[in-house]
């Protein structure tokens, strides 16, 4: 059987993530593909369990940027071990909602982690099941915060940072598209909708006819 793809949508808060992972599937399944969309931290229970614990502690103490790593890195160990590998044996294509570029953009690049502690953890979880492709939905920080407020809805732990925290994010997943531009495809998401799907269809019809 042959082996399915791992595709990956990335993009601080606000960027379209959502939105474009539901553009993917339905372009995905026109293809003829059977796919599994998930998300991280989450995408089986007990990564859903620490997921809710990484977004929406109330414990006063807080959580450390070392704990937050760990925890990020445990809920993808599940995600891995529980959903992605087996999909991906199966002959299914999966499609998640962030991956390990976000523990480099976020933990790294927002909480000031040193790379060579998020990489030590990257070789020992992820072990080389990287993306064959990914997606970084880009927006200066400024317009992702102001997309993800007029949703509405109440700010996670994470999404209550201020704005240099995402430029920081944003300049790590920036930084990683400039040194792998044939896995990380640079988005512009600044565009309206129609045109942020153009693009997103571009390069899936290049990548289906490669594959
Ligand atoms: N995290 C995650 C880490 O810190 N380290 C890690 O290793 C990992 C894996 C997860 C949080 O965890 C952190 C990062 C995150 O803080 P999440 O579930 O990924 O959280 O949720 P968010 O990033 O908070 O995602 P959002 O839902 O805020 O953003 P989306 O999905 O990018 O945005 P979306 O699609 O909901 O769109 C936002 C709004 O903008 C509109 C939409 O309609 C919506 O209202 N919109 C557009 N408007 C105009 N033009 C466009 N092109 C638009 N596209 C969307």
């Amino acid at each position: 059987m042959t082996r399915g793809k791992l595709i990956t949508i990335e993009g601080i808060e606000g960027a379209g993530k959502s939105t474009a992972l539901q553009f993917i599937q339905d372009y995905l399944v026109k293809a003829g593909v059977e796919v599994v969309l998930t998300r991280e931290p989450g995408g089986t229970d007990v990564s859903e369990a620490i997921r809710k614990l990484l977004l929406h502690s109330t414990a006063s103490e807080g959580i450390a940027p070392e704990t937050e790593l760990l925890l990020m890195f445990a809920s993808r160990a599940q995600h891995i071990s529980q959903c992605i590998e087996p999909t991906l044996s199966a002959g299914k294509w999966v499609v998640s909602d962030r991956y390990v570029d976000a523990s480099y953009a976020y933990q790294g690049g927002g909480r000031g982690i040193a790379m060579d502690k998020i990489s030590l953890l990257d070789k020992m979880i992820v072990d080389g099941l990287y993306p064959d492709l990914t997606f970084l939905l880009d927006v200066p920080a400024d317009l992702g915060i102001a997309r993800a407020e007029k949703r509405g809805t109440q700010k996670d732990r994470i999404e209550q940072e201020k704005t240099d925290f995402f430029v920081r994010v944003r300049n790590v997943y920036l930084e990683r598209a400039k040194a792998d531009p044939e896995r990380i495809r640079l988005i512009d998401a600044t565009l309206g909708l129609g045109l942020v799907q153009d693009q997103v269809r571009r390069i899936l019809d290049e990548f289906i006819r490669k594959k």
